[in-house]
């Protein structure tokens, strides 16, 4: 028989990845890009957070305070990945290629969260330092069955266009070999592209990262579609979402495009504004 960490590594990703592919909503932008990121009226993290799992995304990736103080809104309706690194945009530039540690493993498997996450900066002069965190953390995760995410994002001194292929999926390539069970990271702008980006993961489930918000929906919605013609998994997404006039039907029209491959301008009517 499997051992149990092995079976409980596949049961949570079966979880966040419904039919291997997942729409999850990345909520840390508190921490990492201040709350005026947030428009004003959804800023309660606790009224933000129904707004999501109502909207029904597969998984919800945020910090360990936000897990704590809305458990009663997302349990046993959707899957929870905290994210146990976090920087905010006020420190110093010299300080920023470096995510904290800002909870234990022990801590998100307590608040009966499905994975955690953590980010590693490939390519800055501290990515040592976030090697070894991200090592402790994956392992830790390991040993209790929860699967390890990794924002695997390529940025410093020597990079010059964190976009370019070449870059992120050599990101990805090195998220895979240092164990990551799920890979979030950058756009490279063309489903011919993203594709090299998912070869180079070898099979380990790649999710594209939202960004800033798109000019219109559409345009994210193309995003998505070349993510997931291209062998992609699905999207984190956070501004896209939440700065939408509608969060649910944003959501909604996500979800036509990552589950069942609809074309962006027919998930777009959904919307009625692209
Ligand atoms: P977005 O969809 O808003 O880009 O969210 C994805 C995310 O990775 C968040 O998890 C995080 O807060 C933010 O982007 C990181 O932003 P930056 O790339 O500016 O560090």
């Amino acid at each position: 028989m499997d051992p149990p960490q092995f079976i409980g590594k596949r049961v949570r990703l079966a979880k966040i990845l419904p039919g291997g592919r997942s729409v999850i909503f990345a909520f840390d932008h508190g921490v990492e890009h201040g709350p005026q990121e947030i428009p004003r009226a959804r800023r309660d993290a606790r009224k933000l957070m129904q707004e999501i799992v109502d909207a029904g995304v597969d998984a919800v990736m945020t910090t360990p305070g936000i897990a704590r103080l809305t458990w009663d809104i997302w349990a046993g309706r959707t899957a929870m990945i905290v994210k146990l690194t976090g920087k905010t945009s006020l420190r110093p530039s010299e300080d920023q290629l470096l995510q904290s540690i800002i909870g234990s493993v022990g801590e998100a498997a307590a608040v009966g969260a499905d994975a955690v996450a953590a980010t590693v900066y490939w390519g800055s002069p501290l990515e040592d330092l976030m090697l070894e965190r991200w090592a402790r953390i994956r392992l830790e995760a390991e040993s209790l069955g929860m699967p390890a995410l990794q924002l695997a994002y390529p940025r410093g001194p020597a990079i010059k266009d964190r976009y370019a292929v070449e870059i992120v999926e050599y990101g990805a390539r090195a998220a895979m070999e240092s164990g990551a069970d799920l890979i979030k990271t950058y756009y490279t702008g063309s489903e011919e592209t993203f594709r090299r980006v998912v070869e180079a993961a070898s099979g380990i489930p790649v999710l594209m990262s939202g960004g800033a918000k798109t000019q219109s929906p559409l345009d994210f919605l193309e995003k998505v579609y070349s993510v997931i013609r291209a062998g992609g998994q699905g999207v984190v997404v956070g501004r896209n979402v939440f700065q939408a006039t509608s969060i649910e039907a944003m959501v909604v029209a996500i979800r036509e495009v990552v589950h069942k491959g609809v074309e962006p301008s027919k998930a777009a009517e959904l919307l009625g504004e692209a």
